[in-house]
């Protein structure tokens, strides 16, 4: 059975923690899915815009070898109708999510991956900002 994997995430100024956790996410199953947050999404989360924009962004994501679909992950509310719309066998996030999402476990195997260490876009803003 071809396995669908579906994960999420803004993935602003892309740096290796996210290849990390997206080569992970795609060694699960045989198709990768990813919502990138849109640009008004990150904006409600984190209260600033992204570097990038979402084109840029959804781009990056797509151009990866192991990256199949993509998408715009419009709200963070609609993540069963992404997992559904989708059909996804399995959601995979980083731990810093880790139990957010154990209520999709009825439609599907929720799985976190722990964090790449020591690197993550805020501070490669504030290191680039001290430059
Ligand atoms: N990540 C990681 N290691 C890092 C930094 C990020 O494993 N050092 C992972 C996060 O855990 C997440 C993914 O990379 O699974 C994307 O991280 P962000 O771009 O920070 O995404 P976020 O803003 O958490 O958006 O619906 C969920 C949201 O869209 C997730």
């Amino acid at each position: 059975m071809n396995k669908r994997v579906i994960t999420f995430g803004t993935f602003d100024v892309f740096h290796v923690g996210h290849i990390n956790i997206l080569e992970r996410c795609a060694s699960l199953g045989d198709t990768l899915i990813v919502g990138v947050s849109s640009d008004a999404l990150n904006f409600s989360k984190k209260n600033r815009d992204p570097i990038y924009d979402q084109e840029s962004r959804l781009k990056i994501i797509q151009s990866l070898r192991f990256v199949d679909e993509v998408f715009i992950e419009k709200s963070l509310e609609k993540k069963r109708e992404y997992i559904e719309f989708f059909k996804a066998d399995i959601l995979a996030m980083g731990d810093d999510w880790e139990g957010r999402f154990d209520q999709f476990n009825d439609i599907c195997e929720v799985v976190y991956f722990p964090r790449t260490p020591s690197i993550s876009t805020t501070e490669i803003i504030e290191i680039v900002k001290q430059i």
